[in-house]
């Protein structure tokens, strides 16, 4: 018999969710960047071990963090619902920083928002945090509201990863597998583009530009020659956004656009040419049909 399930992925931003989902599932589903707030939506990364006989179906969630408009909202309620939805929890606390006021927040809400949720907790980065820093923090981790197990991690390096993959093994329900074991994730094709395009954007920008910028992609055309043309547009919120996505005399969009197409030719495996367009489009962070038709639900 075959075990299957989903595991959730909670956590503060930037403690390596997306990094851990890409690391197990063994290739790139999610986006990372060493901006918070990096992952928008509910992406999941399918990790399937035949000779075990067990298939993950990973969650990477955006990190749970205090809506500030209809955006960071949809995020937070969607963090939710996948949540109550999983057969378990995976929280990932940072092992540098240890354990914070705001992972007991996230331990607590994983509770009440579903308290025979089975939780196993991740400590990672350990790959920058000496033996004996990583003693008390594992041990903090191990009190953590709800929190059953605890293993250290380095998403990064690997290590401690089999072990981890192996207990959320055992603990998936039995049944069938849930997603063909050749699947990777479920992200529609586009959608991988435009975020490989975004983060790019949120490698080479800071301050507000990496919160307010989303890509569009418009257009994937693939000639017969192997040559695939993607059309995208890459959306600010104000006009000095999209002046210093731009950049003097195009040198920043020039910039974005070239490493944006190297990951894009990787993705695809072919010989890219991408068209980039910077253009304002105001408030589309608290659009809701916009947010709709972006997929962020
Ligand atoms: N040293 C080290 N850095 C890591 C490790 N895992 C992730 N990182 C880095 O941490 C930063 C954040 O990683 P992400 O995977 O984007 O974090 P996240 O939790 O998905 O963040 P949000 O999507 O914003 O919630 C990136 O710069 C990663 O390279 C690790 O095991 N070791
Ligand atoms: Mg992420």
């Amino acid at each position: 018999m075959t075990r299957a399930g989903f595991v959730g992925l909670a956590g503060r931003p930037n403690v390596g969710k997306s990094t851990l989902v890409n690391a197990i599932v063994g290739s790139r589903v999610a986006i990372v960047s060493m901006r918070p707030q990096t992952t928008r939506r509910a992406i999941r990364g399918i990790a399937t071990d035949v000779e075990a006989g067990h298939q993950l179906v990973l969650v990477d969630l955006p990190g749970v963090q205090k809506p500030r408009d209809v955006l960071t909202e949809r995020m937070q309620s969607r963090v939710e619902r996948e949540l109550a939805d999983s057969d378990l929890a995976l929280m990932v606390i940072n092992g540098e920083q240890g354990v914070g006021p705001g992972d007991r927040f996230i331990a607590r809400a994983l509770v009440e928002a579903n308290s025979a949720l089975p939780t196993i907790c991740a400590v990672n980065k350990i790959d920058t945090v000496g033996p004996n820093e990583l003693v008390p923090v594992l041990a903090e981790a191990a009190e953590l509201e709800g929190v059953d197990e605890v293993f250290p991690i380095s998403a990064r390096s690997g290590e401690g990863l089999a072990e981890l993959v192996g207990r959320l093994g055992e603990l998936v329900p039995e049944g069938p597998y849930l997603y063909p074991p050749e699947d990777h994730s479920d992200q529609p094709g586009e959608t991988m583009l435009a975020e490989l395009v975004r983060e790019q954007v949120l490698n080479r920008t800071r301050d507000e530009i990496p919160h307010s910028v989303e890509v569009n992609v418009k257009e994937v055309d693939r000639r017969e020659d192997g040559l695939v043309t993607v059309r995208a547009e890459v959306w600010a919120e104000t006009e000095s956004q999209k002046g210093i996505l731009i950049g003097k005399g195009g040198k920043k969009v020039s910039e974005i656009g070239t490493a944006a197409r190297r990951s894009l030719e990787a993705e695809l495996d072919a010989k890219v040419h991408l068209e980039l367009k910077v253009r304002v489009r105001g408030h589309w962070r608290r659009d809701e049909g916009l947010l709709d038709r972006l997929g962020i639900e």
